[in-house]
C-alpha cells in the first residue's frame, strides 16, 4: 500500500485501494496532474460548477480509467476532470458516480472516493440531488450536510473497520460555506436504497428519525472517504419535496428540471466555496 493511504483504517482487502491507486495512476498520466488536492463529486444540479470553479486542464472518458463504470442515468456525465483552481490548487472532478441501486455493490459505488484519496485528495466535496422532508426547506435551494443516516443496511468498509463518524460532515468546512453565503442551512440527509422513491410512509419514518432529506448516494461516499482521513464537505439540492410533503406524484423530470433551473445560482455557490478552500 502507498504511503498515500497513511490515513487508512482498513482490515479488510486491500483489493479496493489497489485499484484505486491504479486509477490514480492513469489519472496523472492521462491529466498531466500530478496530484490533486479536492475532489467532487457532481451530482444532479451541480455539474455546471466544474466550468465556473476554475481552468479545465484535461477532461478524461471515465470509462477509461481503472474501476469506473458508464453512468446509468441520463442526464448524468461520464467524465473526470483535472480543473486548475485560481489560487493555484488542483481540482478533480468526478462526473461518474456509481449509484449503490445499479447493484454492482458497494466497492464500485465508493470507488470514486477511494480513487480521489489515492491521487492526494485531502478535501472531498459531496453533491447531490434530494428530496426535501422538513417544509421549510423550498425546491431549489442547497443544503449543508450535517449529519447522515444511512439506510441501506450496507457499508463500504470490510472487516473489523471501525471507523468513527463523529463530525463526519466537517463542521469547520460547513462554517466556511456560509462565509459565501450565511442563509446556508445544515440538514441531515438519510439515504435510501432506492430506484424508487420512498413511500410517504417512509418519509414519515425518515422524519421521526431526525432527516431532513432524503437521498440515493453519498453516505456510503462519505464513510468511505473518512476512511481514509478526506475532510467531507457534503451539498444536498433539494429539486423536490419528498413523497407525501408535495401532494404530486415525483417524476425524475420534475427533478432534473428542478435542477437546470437551480444550476446557475448552485453552481456558483459551489465554485466560490471552491475556491476559498
Ligand atoms: I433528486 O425524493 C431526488 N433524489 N430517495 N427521494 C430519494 N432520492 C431522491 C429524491 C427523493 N429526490
Amino acid at each position: 500500500m502507498s504511503k498515500i493511504f497513511e490515513n487508512l483504517h482498513n482490515h479488510g482487502s486491500s483489493e479496493p485501494f489497489d485499484l484505486a491507486l491504479e486509477a490514480a495512476a492513469v489519472i496523472a498520466e492521462k491529466t498531466g496532474v500530478a496530484s490533486h488536492d479536492i475532489a467532487l463529486t457532481l451530482g444532479s444540479g451541480w455539474a455546471k460548477a466544474a466550468d465556473l470553479m476554475g481552468e479545465t486542464v484535461a477532461s478524461v472518458p471515465a470509462a477509461s480509467i481503472p474501476g469506473f463504470l458508464p453512468p446509468a442515468v441520463e442526464g448524468h456525465v461520464a467524465s473526470i476532470r483535472s480543473i486548475l483552481l485560481p489560487n493555484g490548487k488542483h481540482a478533480l472532478v468526478l462526473g461518474a458516480r456509481t449509484h449503490y441501486y445499479e447493484g454492482h455493490g458497494v466497492r464500485r459505488v465508493v470507488h470514486g472516493v477511494r480513487t480521489a484519496a489515492a491521487t492526494g485528495v485531502k478535501t472531498m466535496i459531496l453533491t447531490n440531488g434530494a428530496g426535501g422532508i422538513r417544509e421549510t426547506i423550498k425546491p431549489g435551494s442547497p443544503v449543508l450536510i450535517s449529519d447522515h443516516i444511512n439506510l441501506t443496511a450496507d457499508s463500504p468498509l470490510e472487516g473489523a473497520t471501525f471507523v468513527d463518524l463523529t463530525d463526519l460532515y466537517s463542521h469547520r468546512l460547513r462554517e466556511l460555506a456560509r462565509t459565501v453565503d450565511s442563509t446556508l442551512e445544515d440538514g441531515v440527509y438519510v439515504q435510501f436504497r432506492g430506484p424508487h422513491y420512498e413511500t410517504p410512509a417512509e418519509v414519515q419514518m425518515a422524519k421521526v428519525m431526525g432527516g431532513h432529506v432524503v437521498g440515493m448516494s453519498t453516505a456510503l461516499e462519505a464513510i468511505a472517504a473518512r476512511q481514509v482521513g478526506m475532510e467531507v464537505l457534503g451539498l444536498s439540492l433539494v429539486t423536490n419535496l419528498a413523497a407525501g410533503i408535495q401532494k404530486t406524484p415525483l417524476s425524475h423530470q420534475e427533478v432534473i428540471d428542478a435542477g437546470r433551473e437551480a444550476e446557475g445560482r448552485i453552481s456558483a455557490l459551489l465554485a466560490q466555496i471552491v475556491t476559498k478552500l
